[in-house]
């Protein structure tokens, strides 16, 4: 597939999906979405790629539904549940999914379901121009993309209700304090040192990372004595791998670990 909305770039093992809609602040359209998720699916496929990071062109992350495309199509003629269940809801249970670790790079504003989509990430680096607003609430719409699910996961129930019902903007600083974010990088530090963020990444077990986030997210749901068993099979798994091998050769040597991601 030929990206058009999207830049997809591979780099030391490390994925990049930069969102290229600059003049919207990246704002999704039906295209975007498909080309994001297409990229995703590549990124899960080829085991040379050990990290995925998903960006923005120009001053915005992602501002959410381009609600001018949403505008022309007509709200009568558009199935809404329809445009969820196919688009927005497949990309982000994809990067939810994706046993790797997938980084937002949060360089502008992220709003609406453009929140939903950096929330879906493992973790946010954001640019301290960056800004954050559950955007739904001010136009008559409730949070979508999974952001009644990651939202509270983030920052606790109480804040993200608060979040969701006003629609209220939250700078950089203040997402950090939150949890919102787990890194914050001034400006102009923020290219270099999200590429450095995303290449240590990806020089990790990405085997044991993938088993990692599958085992958080369920423990979520699960109680002590399944979580208990569930890391039981993991670790026996993850004892016959590779990357178990290596780590335990390099501390016994006393030496850096050579990773691969087997
Ligand atoms: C945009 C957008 C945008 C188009 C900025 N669309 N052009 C909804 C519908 C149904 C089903 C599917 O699910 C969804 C999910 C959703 O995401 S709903 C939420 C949709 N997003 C929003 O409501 C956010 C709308 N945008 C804003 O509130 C502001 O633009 C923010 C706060 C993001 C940024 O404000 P500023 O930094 O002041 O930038 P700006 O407003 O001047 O925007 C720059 C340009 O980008 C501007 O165009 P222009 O031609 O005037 O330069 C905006 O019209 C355009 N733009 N967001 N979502």
């Amino acid at each position: 597939m030929g990206y058009e909305q999207i830049v997809f770039e591979e780099r030391e093992g490390v994925a990049w999906i930069r969102l290229n809609r600059p003049d919207r602040l990246n704002a999704l359209t039906t295209q975007l979405s498909e080309e994001a998720l297409d990229a995703v699916g590549h990124v899960a496929r080829d085991p040379d790629l050990r990290c995925l990071v998903i960006t923005g062109e120009g001053r915005g992350f992602c501002a959410g539904q381009d609600l001018q495309e949403f505008a022309d199509r007509g709200t009568d003629t558009l199935d809404v549940a329809e445009h969820l269940r196919s688009g927005y809801n497949r990309l982000i249970t994809a990067i939810v999914e994706l046993p790797k670790p997938v980084v937002a790079g949060v360089n502008g504003v992220a709003a609406g379901a453009g929140l939903s989509l950096a929330l879906a990430c493992d973790v946010r680096v954001a640019s301290d121009a960056a800004r954050f607003l559950q955007a739904f609430v001010k136009i008559g719409l409730v949070p979508d993309s999974g952001g009644n699910w990651l939202l509270p996961r983030a920052v606790g129930v109480a804040k993200a209700l608060e979040l969701s019902i006003t629609g209220d903007q939250v700078d950089a600083a203040e997402a950090l304090r939150i949890g919102l974010v787990n890194r914050v990088v001034p400006a102009d530090d923020f290219p270099v040192e999200l590429e450095r963020y995303a290449t240590n990444l990806a020089a990790l077990p990405t085997r044991a990372i993938g088993a990692t986030k599958r085992l958080l997210a369920d423990a979520l749901r699960l109680t002590l004595a399944e979580t208990l068993e569930r890391e039981a099979v993991a670790q026996a798994e993850q004892a016959g791998s590779p990357d178990f091998a290596e780590g335990v050769q390099a501390f016994l040597e006393k030496r850096p670990p050579r990773f691969t991601g087997r």
